[in-house]
């Protein structure tokens, strides 16, 4: 639970995103807690209360569409520990080590099993279809997610 001082969101991946891996290392503006079993990010609000969320990590997927977190599985904090309510996960680094051709095979892999996985439902509608799959093609063809966690500057690791 988030408890620090100043204006900021906390945001937890708790146990139901068994299949989230938060790196160590993040952008400028983010600090990651990473002990005891904990995984929380925070950031500061802006003046009108927002923040936003850029995180380096991964999930743990593998090819074949592996098992994966539904919805709502990260729990929001406000300063103070107040819950704001959860967030689903969603993750374009399906694999760890950056974003590339072989994230949109797990992709399509979670796509066609039919089953939900929230990692694979970037715009968070609630299910896994072609619009998620334009939304990984903008980030993979933009380059700003070439870099994995242990790629990243300054390299990091998972959390465990
Ligand atoms: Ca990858
Ligand atoms: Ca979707």
């Amino acid at each position: 639970m988030f408890h620090e001082g100043g204006d900021g969101l906390g945001l937890e991946p708790g146990r139901d995103c068994f299949d989230t891996k938060i790196c160590t290392s993040q952008p400028s503006g983010t600090t990651v807690v990473c002990s005891g079993g904990i995984k929380r990010v925070t950031r500061y609000t802006d003046g009108a209360g927002s923040a936003t969320f850029r995180l380096i990590g991964s999930s743990s997927a593998t090819s074949g569409s592996s098992p994966g977190a539904g919805q709502r599985c990260a729990n929001v904090y406000a300063c103070g520990g107040v819950n704001l309510g959860s967030v689903t996960v969603a993750i374009y680094d399906l694999n760890g080590n950056g974003v590339n051709v072989s994230d949109l095979s797990i992709w399509q892999s979670d796509y066609y099993s039919g089953q939900y996985k929230g990692r694979s439902d970037y715009d968070g509608n609630g299910v896994i279809a072609p619009p998620d799959q334009s939304l990984f093609m903008s980030v993979s063809f933009g380059g700003g997610s070439a870099s994995g966690c242990t790629q990243y500057s300054p390299p990091g690791t998972y959390c465990q």
